[in-house]
This record gives C-alpha cells, structure tokens and sequence, in this order.
C-alpha cells in the first residue's frame, strides 16, 4: 500500500513536491463556510455539530484538493470541558470565564470529566475518517497548555498574554498547577481523537514565543515534551506535529527535545535559516506569510516557490505561518496550489 504524502513527510522523507494543507483552511474567506456557519447559528454551535463539523472540515478538500483535512474545532473547547463558561461575542472573538486564584485552578472539573463535554468532537472525527478521499490525512489538534492557559487566565485573547504572565509571577505554583491540568486534559482529548480515527495531532503553541528562558523550557517545551511522551507511548505511530509560534531561535532542537515528528514555523522564521538550522532534524512545515493570500500578484507565486525550493532538500509539509484571514481571496489558494504543485 503506497503511504499518504502526509504521512510519507512525517516519516521523513523528501518528496519531489511536498503535500500541503493549509492552517484555518476551513474559514471565513470561504463563501461555503460563512453558508453552514449561518446554518449552524454560531460557532460553538457549529464546533459541536458533528455533521455540520465534517461538512465544513470537507469543504476545502473539495475545493482545493489539499493533502490533509484538519478537524473543524477549537483549542478554547478543553478549557470549556474544565468547566469554564465559553461564548464568542459577536465580531469579537472568543470570551470565558477567567482564572485568577489557586482555588479556581483546584475547583476545575477532573480530566475524566472532558469527554462529557468533547464527545460530539470525537464523533466528528468518526465521520470524516469514513467520509473523507482515501488520500487525504486526517489531523487531529489541541491548543498547547501556555497558549490554553492564556485564555483561560484573561477570558480573552491579549496581544500580550499580560495577565498570564502576572499570574505566573505572583503565584507560580498556582500557575504550574494549571498547565499541569491542561497538559492531562490535553492528553486525554487527544489520545480520544486518535481512537476516533485521527492520523496525526498538531499541538498549537500560537503564544510560544512570549515565553523567554526558562519559563519557555517549563511550559512550552516540558508539557509539549509530556503530552508527546504519554501519546507516544500509547500511540507509537501517530506522528505528532508540533507548532511552537514565534519561538525564532529556540526552534532549533526542538522536534528533537519533545519528541515531535515535525515542527511547524511561523513565517517570521527565514526558510534557508529553518533548512539549514531545523530541517536537519526531521520534517519541517511551513511557512508562507498568509498576507500573500490576500495581495496575490506575481509576489504569491514568487514566494511560495522560493519557500518550496529552500526546503527540497529534505522533509516538508508545504503551509502556511499562520492562518488564512478572512479578507483572503479564494481564487488566490489556486494560484499558491499551482506555484507548490507545478
Ligand atoms: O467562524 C468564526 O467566526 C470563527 C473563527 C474561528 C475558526 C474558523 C475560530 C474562533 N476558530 C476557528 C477554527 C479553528 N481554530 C481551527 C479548525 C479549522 C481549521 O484550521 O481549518 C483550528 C485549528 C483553530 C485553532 C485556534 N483557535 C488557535 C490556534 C491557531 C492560531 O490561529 O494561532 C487559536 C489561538 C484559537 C483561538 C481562537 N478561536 C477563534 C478565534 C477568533 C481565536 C483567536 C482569538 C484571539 O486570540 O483573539
């Protein structure tokens, strides 16, 4: 049986084009999306409708043909099945209730506790391992514990996660206790979404890089390295993809010290520096600055050659830095296919 070029990549090796899918590939900029979104009601209603779910996680594969399918959910739905209040406040993004002392750390719901709350997840996975063209990987995911624990401490994305950085400085055990509770949630969540037929697991870290020194080796690096260890040992063969954003020079060596088959770099990472200083550890996915999806132009095709060509010497996952915004044109995802895909 010849292997998925998704899982060929992950196992490192090069190919003559590399698979590509796209980070928020089923979004917004998608007229077909913004239909069922419409259909569903609202987000949250949308992520725990298993059909509608699958629906919107096919409509880019139709569309585009990409080489895997992400699983349409979010990483804010773990701090949900903790027992936090979720609502995503119209044209606003995502609000919760928020974590401010040790007793509301102590007072989330046991681990145990999160299927209740994720099982319409896991069924959304079931339906797109049927449903899905038997060459498309299906990626499962979760928000790593920094980047969960951001939300959960300001109810609220920050430009600079302010408040979890204050709260890790006035109580720092309070604070390990949290990422700890998440990175167990984490586990389980995801050690679920590969019984449900999930063939790889990206772990998002979008906040990694406002974690310096040894605050990025104690809750970027340590619960990626845990959550990776414990799904590993019970799932040797699903590959795991690891998304530290942003960490600049601590990518390098850092597939290797947490165990993950690849790392994904954001687009402030230059591709020859990432060939030459990250690449040499296994597979790398990357990194196309998702503006190019909305200016297009001669520079779109310019760009997404160059990226291809600095990584052909070894294993990569063609994608973007970052998700595809809202304002990005369509038709410019087939002007990116045809630069990769020749
Ligand atoms: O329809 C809408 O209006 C909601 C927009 C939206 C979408 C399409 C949100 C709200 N989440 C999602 C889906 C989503 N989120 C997916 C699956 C779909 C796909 O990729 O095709 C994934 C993998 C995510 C992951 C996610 N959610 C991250 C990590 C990746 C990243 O972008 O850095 C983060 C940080 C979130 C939180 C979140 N969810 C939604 C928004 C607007 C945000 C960002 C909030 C903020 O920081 O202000």
């Amino acid at each position: 049986m010849t292997q998925k070029t998704i899982l060929r990549a992950l196992a490192g090796e090069r190919l003559p084009t590399p698979p590509v899918w796209m980070m928020r590939q089923a979004g917004r900029y998608l007229p077909e999306y913004r239909a069922t979104r419409a259909q569903a009601g609202d987000f949250l209603s949308l992520c725990y409708n298993p059909d509608l779910a699958a629906e919107v996680t096919l409509q880019p594969i139709r569309r585009y043909g990409f080489d895997a399918a992400i699983l349409f959910a979010d990483i804010l739905l773990i701090p949900q099945a903790l027992g936090l209040d979720l609502w995503f406040a119209t044209g606003e993004g995502p609000r919760l209730s928020t974590i401010t002392h040790a007793d509301q750390v102590a007072a989330l719901k046991p681990v145990d506790a999160i299927h209740e709350t994720l099982s319409p997840i896991y069924e959304t996975v079931r339906i797109l391992a049927r449903e899905l063209p038997r060459e498309t990987t299906l990626i499962g995911f979760a928000g790593a514990p920094w980047t969960v624990a951001t939300y959960m401490i300001a109810g609220r994305g920050t430009p600079d996660q302010g408040p979890a950085h204050a709260f890790k400085a006035a109580d720092r055990a309070a604070f390990s206790a949290l990422i700890d509770r998440v990175t167990e949630a984490t586990i389980a969540y995801l050690s679920a979404q590969i019984e449900a037929g999930a063939e790889v697991v990206k772990l998002f870290d979008s906040w990694a890089g406002s974690l310096k020194g040894q605050d990025f080796d104690d809750f970027a690096l340590e619960p990626a390295r845990r959550i990776i260890a414990a799904l590993k040992a019970k799932h040797p063969h699903t590959p795991i993809i690891a998304f530290p954003r942003e960490a600049g020079p601590r990518y390098a060596g850092f597939a290797r010290a947490v165990g993950a088959d690849c790392v994904a770099l954001d687009n402030s990472v230059s591709a020859d520096w990432a060939a030459a200083e990250v690449q040499t550890d296994g597979c790398v996915q990357g990194n196309l600055d998702p503006r190019h999806l909305v200016t297009g132009g001669e520079a779109l095709a310019t760009e997404t050659r160059r990226i291809v060509q600095a990584f052909s010497n070894g294993p990569h996952i063609f994608n973007l830095g970052h998700g595809i915004t809202p304002d990005a044109d369509p038709d410019n995802v087939h002007r990116m296919l045809e630069a990769v895909r020749g």
